[in-house]
């Protein structure tokens, strides 16, 4: 059996392929330094939870962050919802993160902003951060707000919102 030249070609297009998807590949990470950012692994309560009681808020991230040097916040949304708070809608929760998302950015950048929240982690290098929260809340949608140094030196910030019902 003769191979055409065509499928031999086929063969180094693929090859070489592979080669450039490789280099990209080790350029993305070695830019990046993908491995380890701190990232928001699950959070209690979690993103879009309705909750009738809050005592505490626990963040778990991918890495260990340095507490110290990062910051988080948890406030108050002034957002009238629009829905029922127990059975919102994704469309609605798209509304909420989109008002919150400017804010969180703002409010991890304050050196002493406003925060309805303690720090009960004493650790100072934890993938686990817990809070303690005021527990005479008033229902309405909160913001939990953070920018984490990881010890890897990268910074991430994120946040998460959710609805404290009576
Ligand atoms: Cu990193």
């Amino acid at each position: 059996m003769t191979r055409s030249p065509f499928s031999q070609l086929g063969r180094v297009t693929n090859g070489s392929r592979l080669v450039m998807l490789a280099a990209a590949l080790v350029a993305l990470l070695l830019a990046g330094g993908a491995f380890g950012h701190a990232e928001l692994r699950s959070s209690d309560p979690e993103d879009g939870a309705y909750v009738t009681s809050l005592e505490s808020i626990t963040a778990e991230f991918t890495e260990p962050v340095e507490v110290p040097f990062s910051t988080f916040r948890f406030v108050a949304l002034d957002i009238e919802l629009g829905e029922d708070p127990e059975d919102i809608s994704d469309r609605e929760r798209q509304r909420i993160n989109g008002m919150a998302a400017p804010l969180a950015s703002e409010l991890v950048r304050e050196r002493d902003g406003e925060n309805l929240a303690t720090l009960l982690t004493t650790d100072n290098r934890s993938a686990t951060v817990t809070f303690e929260v005021d527990p005479e809340l008033s229902p309405g949608v909160y913001l939990f707000a953070w920018r984490v140094l990881s010890i890897d030196t990268h910074i991430t910030e994120g946040f998460v919102t959710f609805i404290l019902g009576e």
